[in-house]
């Protein structure tokens, strides 16, 4: 660092914590400049978006002197470093929780004003960026945000696509999918490294060479692409800390193979160089599955190799011995996309490092910790061999070394109980011999965590069973949470503004126990009023943008019933779609006095389906037939409505979490490792109408059951039901739903004939049958609440109260503790 150069700058410009100034008139100035010089268009004639341009660009020049900042600082103390290596981040917008973290979200309001544009309407122009399928990447989002705020030294690594997850067009209620081709109108947050990028290697052979008496392994590839860094300053709140999400892109190497060119095939090679590009284009739709395709795995090594090289180069600028590795380095695979980065961690020990196997084992099995996010079994990645082999072939060699090892060491503890040990191999025999990844990732990594207490008890008892009885001690969990910036502060400033005037601080924002102080106000009834007002007025905010959406007129006083997430089977869509069918019927068939007595609902459902799965896209049109018969029919009116959000994502989130009374989360028990959707309702004073699955547990330990409308099967029973078979009898409400769907009262009799069977009895695996009588009752509780306005709004602020726990600052401060054995590093302001 220049001492010189910063005295003399300091000389010239006097000395400040921040460079660039944030009073009104400086901030339109920036605006300006960067409408006229960045955007382009001329400083007196520029719309919305090109406001938006210039507002983004100059926010970005705030978050750079930050992150600028906050490297050098972090360069300066060496702190360990965390890096956080997974394949989505789902991001959504950044304007307004920039500002927001930043601190000067009014001064821009202000400034916006003045230049006579409107903060809220700018804002509104930004896309999102959905790099990511579904909880899995917002999660990573919301730990971005913790990071950067509680002053970890932390990394983000990911994959820049060029096509984020599709656009969900809805055509006579059948889902469509539309590519996301996000960066068609720039992306002001993300700064080019041009000089940072690394070749990654794939192909090839591997050859033996004598070197000095010893023969080693070395890997000739016989491909090269190029990784070229993007950058995504992520500031935190409340601090001057801003830390980096990186994600890579693909471009053609330089090193590309010289001669086809010279074969005079000048344009055929040119068209080949570019094929290099499209490893990094498309995100995998599917949020469950795993597809053992080849460009799948060249993307998790693309981006593994990138990352990893990256990393050990920031480790060699001041450190040259690899024993230190652990001491400042934690590398944490969110899921198992990224687990080739332990035998990638091997290959550079053992083959370009030269340190023996034992030592470069040692080094590697303490850098590296797993998150797994699933308890289905199927989700679990397989790779098949010939596909590694070919791919990358020396990691193979490695998985294979370490998978002997392992198996060495097992038959040592177990003896030759071979049943056991094929079942914990690396290596899965079978039809399609592969790789199995959480395999690796357990066997290496020395801690191994669950998103949930109960999500840890199913990896105990069934998923990882035999790894748990082995090394009881790796397990561990991590309860998810979300950030109250983005949810709260941002998606619902009203509701911030009201925290914070009846707690007396706005200190909850970065300290969220704090929150568990509304319970003392719960029963004033000024606090029940404002709090009433608060959820009318977002309530407006919703039903305009349904209007807008759809036509359809909801009326204020109904209650607002959601289920947003991605569309699956086992979230059980469906049980909230034949509720309504049943709810609809019985409006149906009461006496016209009764009908003063139904407490008026709008469903809101929202969410996309995986483009290859079959069942759950029929259950998005059949959301739409029961929507197009029930909203139609005079004889319901303001009673019932049900709306599909199209093309849900991060943005329509903001909107429709705060404006809801009543949210949805129905999983099957046992299927739902955590959720995280769950936490947004709850921060934001909605009760929940759930299953005891995954975090549900958790929170009712907080808000108390009283507070929330349980159902169904437990996590426990689930598995005796579904032996019971066909001898569960659904109840009759049940069949006669089913039996409308069948018999074609709503049309497409033919098309949801398949939906209607896997309802049968005996194949009813998520227990929709089983479950209905008890989610009917719990509907019925919800309804008999909402007519008491003082206890709903009573249940409410305790909602809120008792969501401190479930925040990502809470998830973040367990992992740095017990997994990462990080320390905060705050950059001084
Ligand atoms: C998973 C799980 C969710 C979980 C999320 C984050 O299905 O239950 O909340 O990860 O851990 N694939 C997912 O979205």
């Amino acid at each position: 660092e220049s001492g010189e150069r910063k005295a003399k700058v300091e000389k010239m410009f006097g000395f400040m914590d921040a460079f660039l100034k944030n009073d009104s008139f400086s901030l339109q100035k920036d605006i300006l400049d960067h409408v006229e010089y960045t955007v382009a268009r001329s400083r007196f004639i520029f719309d919305d978006f090109e406001a938006y341009q210039g507002l983004s660009y100059s926010v970005r020049d705030r978050l750079i002197e930050r992150w600028h900042d906050t490297h050098r600082y972090f360069k300066k103390k060496d702190p360990k470093r965390l890096y956080f290596l997974s394949l989505e981040f789902l991001m959504g917008r950044s304007l307004s929780n920039s500002v927001i973290n930043l601190g000067i979200r009014d001064q821009y309001a202000d400034a916006l004003n003045q230049l006579g544009f409107e903060f809220e309407v700018v804002a509104e122009q930004e896309g999102d960026a959905a790099l990511g399928n579904g909880g899995l990447a917002r999660l990573c989002a919301c730990q971005m945000d913790s990071l950067a705020t509680l002053d970890y030294p932390a990394w983000g690594y990911g994959l820049r696509y060029q096509y984020g997850l599709f656009r969900q067009i809805i055509l006579d209620g059948f889902q469509l999918e539309e590519p996301d081709y996000w960066l068609n109108f720039g992306n002001p947050w993300e700064i080019e490294r041009v000089h940072v990028s690394y070749p990654v290697k794939f192909y090839g052979t591997v050859e033996e060479e004598g070197i000095q008496g010893q023969t080693i392994k070395v890997w000739i590839p016989g491909e090269t692409v190029e990784a070229v860094a993007y950058d995504n300053p992520i500031p935190g709140y409340g601090t001057r800390n801003a830390i980096n999400l990186r994600l890579w892109a693909a471009k053609p190497s330089d090193q590309y193979d010289m001669e086809s060119y010279n074969t005079g095939d000048y344009i055929n090679a040119i068209m080949d160089r570019q094929k290099a590009e499209t490893i990094s284009n498309v995100l995998y739709p599917d949020d469950r599955s795993y597809q053992g395709k080849e460009l799948r795995l060249k993307q998790h090594y693309f981006f593994v190799s990138a990352s990893l090289q990256d990393i050990i180069r920031r480790f060699r600028d001041d450190h040259n011995n690899f024993d230190e590795f652990p001491e400042k380095v934690a590398l944490q695979i969110n899921d198992t996309h990224p687990s080739l980065a332990i035998a990638e961690v091997m290959r550079v020990l053992v083959d370009e490092e030269h340190l023996d196997w034992s030592r470069a084992w040692d080094i590697t099995s303490r850098v590296f910790s797993f998150t797994t996010h699933t308890v289905h079994v199927e989700a679990l990645e397989k790779i098949p061999v010939d596909l590694l082999g070919n791919l990358l072939p020396r990691h193979l060699q490695i998985i294979y070394e370490i998978n002997y090892k392992f198996m060495e060491e097992l038959k040592s503890m177990i003896g030759q109980d071979y049943d056991r040990l094929s079942r914990m191999s690396i290596v899965e025999e079978g039809a399609v011999k592969s790789i199995r990844m959480a395999n690796l990732s357990i066997v290496c990594c020395q801690i191994v965590n669950g998103v949930s207490k109960v999500h840890l008890d199913l990896l105990k008892e069934r998923v990882f069973k035999d790894f748990y009885e082995l090394w009881p001690q790796k397990f561990q969990y991590k309860t998810n949470g979300v950030t109250q910036r983005r949810w709260v502060v941002v998606s619902n400033p009203n509701l911030s503004s009201l925290i914070s005037k009846w707690l007396g601080t706005e200190s909850w924002i970065r300290n969220v126990d704090l929150l568990a102080g509304l319970r003392q106000h719960v029963s004033d009834p000024d606090l029940q009023r404002e709090w009433k007002m608060v959820k009318k007025v977002n309530k407006a905010r919703l039903a305009e943008y349904i209007e807008t959406l759809s036509g359809i007129k909801v009326s204020l006083d109904a209650m607002f019933d959601v289920q947003i997430k991605r569309i699956h089977e086992y979230k059980r869509q469906l049980l909230n779609i034949l509720g309504i069918i049943h709810r609809y019927d019985c409006i149906k068939n009461m006496e016209t006095s009764d009908r003063r007595k139904v407490v008026p609902r709008v469903c809101i459902i929202g969410g996309k389906a995986a483009p290859g799965y079959d069942i759950a896209k029929k259950i998005i049109k059949l959301c739409h037939v029961v929507a197009e018969k029930i909203n139609n029919d005079a004889d319901i009116g303001d009673l019932l409505k049900l709306v599909f959000i199209p093309d849900y994502n991060v943005s329509v989130a903001e909107l429709v979490i705060p404006g809801s009374d009543l949210s949805q989360h129905l999983s099957t028990a046992g299927h739902e490792a955590s959720g995280t959707g769950s936490m947004k309702f709850l921060m934001n004073g909605c009760l929940l109408l759930a299953t005891a699955d995954g975090a549900i547990v958790e929170i009712m330990e907080e808000v108390g059951a009283d507070n929330m409308f349980l159902f169904g099967a437990k996590v426990n029973e689930v598995p005796a039901l579904r032996e019971k078979g066909a001898s569960l009898k659904a109840p009759l409400q049940f069949l006669r739903v089913v039996r409308m769907v069948r018999d074609g009262y709503f049309g497409f009799k033919d098309y949801f004939k398949s939906l209607c069977d896997t309802l049968e009895d005996g194949k009813d695996f998520y227990l929709l049958g089983y479950d209905f009588a008890s989610y009917l009752e719990a509907q019925a509780a919800a309804d008999r609440t909402f007519v008491d306005p003082e206890k709903w709004i009573h249940m409410s602020i305790l909602s809120t109260a008792g969501s401190g726990k479930f925040s990502s600052d809470k998830t973040i401060e367990e992992y740095a503790k017990h997994t990462w054995g990080i320390e905060p590093c705050k950059c001084p302001f």
